[in-house]
């Protein structure tokens, strides 16, 4: 029989691991088939499409399809069947040496033009005692790339513990309503460029960022889950103390 203490070889490599131990991030290329989140896009699309839109996914006519559908893994099954993918759940186990519980997720639609978000810990955002959240990123468009606002990261700002966040600079490319790390060099940033199903797993302290969309005609959808070890919770956020298991 399994012992259960033992640490999990699989689905990550040793070296794996400890890139991401080293570097706050790791990218799975492939992690799901590209059918998958073709089916998945369609599903969303179709759930704001309707004329009869259910009431948590409901927005103004003109946002349908603009900015960020948000948890809905809470009331859409096949979102939760996203956030539960058997993948995600075996990197998880692994980085965090015990089952993850999902406490958000976000579908960005980013059309073409719209703003990225500045750069941030999401650590700021959702605190977890003990600090355990990692986040999933998974691509759905063929190509995310710089052009259309592929995600930012610093390797190794993880081990900096949490940085002050003020007021966002830079409007015409960053959301407003975020706040943005201070004091931090942003040279060092390096784009993500992605493949539809890649997967990019996060620490909460890895400082990251995303651009304004500035291809013509070029979507960025991904979604986003955060995820917490089964014994850690969320302090302070009301609204996202549910735990999802991942089984
Ligand atoms: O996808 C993006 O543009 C930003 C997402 C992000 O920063 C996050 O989920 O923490």
């Amino acid at each position: 029989m399994l012992k259960t203490r033992e640490p999990l070889l699989t689905p990550i490599t040793e070296e794996q691991y400890k890139q991401f131990e080293r570097d706050g991030y790791l990218l799975l290329r492939k992690g799901c088939s590209a059918d998958l989140i073709r089916a998945f896009n369609t599903h969303i699309y179709e759930l704001r499409n309707q004329v009869e839109v259910p009431k948590w996914a409901d927005c103004e006519e003109s946002k349908k399809f603009s900015l960020r559908l948000f948890n809905p893994h809470k009331h859409d099954s096949f979102s939760r069947q996203m956030m539960k993918l058997p993948l995600i759940r075996g990197v998880l186990a692994q980085l965090m040496g015990k089952e993850a519980n999902c406490v958000q997720s976000m579908y960005f639609y980013k059309e073409p033009g719209s703003p990225g978000q500045a750069s941030h810990q999401d650590y700021y955002y959702i605190k977890n005692d003990p600090m355990t959240m990692i986040a999933a990123w998974v691509a759905l468009e063929e190509k995310v790339d710089v052009e259309n606002g592929c995600l930012w990261v610093i390797p190794g700002t993880h081990t900096l513990g949490l940085l002050p966040h003020g007021d966002v600079k830079n409007l015409e490319e960053h959301e407003s309503w975020t706040q943005e790390t201070e004091g931090i060099d942003l040279t060092n940033q390096i784009p993500v460029e992605m493949e539809a199903g890649d997967i990019l797993f996060f620490s909460e302290l890895l400082i990251h960022s995303s651009n304004k969309n500035r291809s013509k005609d070029r979507w960025r959808r991904s979604y986003v889950c955060h995820y917490i070890r089964e014994d850690s919770f969320v302090t302070q956020r009301e609204d996202l103390r549910e735990k999802f298991s991942l089984y």
